[in-house]
């Protein structure tokens, strides 16, 4: 199976890479995690773009918060899928990380997910590799009936709390 990449700009970022890496966890889907910078580090976050690919990546995973360029940095340099998450983590709240992650030029594409949104770009990343998997499509298939399930218990439940 092809690995996830995950990326981030800082160790700032780490609470929402450890929602990222849990999902993975639970899908036995293997992953590396970096910390490279579009701005303080800009040359390894290039390099590790244009030799994703060969090093076995099938999809990559970038977290930036304030002016997060780090994904759009990323797949500047690669055609790997390219998921970013943008963090909140400056006075305005997580808004300038999403503009900045989601208003890509054409040509160069990232999947933007919600602010702080780690869990969904790692399901998002696992359906990607899922398209030529059956056996996660299979695990997607059973955590979303379990997941179902638990909301149906909570539905069974309310009336009881109020
Ligand atoms: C971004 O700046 C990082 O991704 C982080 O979200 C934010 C703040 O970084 P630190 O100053 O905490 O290292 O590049």
């Amino acid at each position: 199976m092809k690995k996830v990449g995950i990326i981030m700009g800082s160790d700032s970022d780490l609470p929402i890479i450890r929602k990222a890496t849990g999902v993975l966890d639970e899908l036995e889907i293997p992953y590396e995690v970096h910390i490279y910078s579009a701005h303080r580090t800009p040359v390894e976050a290039r390099d590790f773009a244009v030799n994703a690919r060969e090093n076995g990546y099938g999809v990559l995973i970038a977290a930036a918060g304030m002016a997060a360029h780090l994904a759009g940095a990323i797949a500047a340099n690669t055609t790997l899928p390219v998921i970013g998450i943008p963090c909140k983590s400056s006075v305005l709240d997580g808004m300038d990380a999403l503009l900045s992650t989601v208003m890509m030029p054409t040509g160069i594409p990232v999947a933007t997910v919600a602010i702080n949104g780690g869990a969904n770009a790692a399901l998002l990343a696992a359906q990607i590799i899922a398209v030529e998997d059956s056996a996660l499509a299979e695990k997607l298939n059973n955590k979303r009936a379990n997941d179902a399930a638990v909301v149906l218990e909570k539905d069974a439940a309310v009336m009881n709390n109020l």
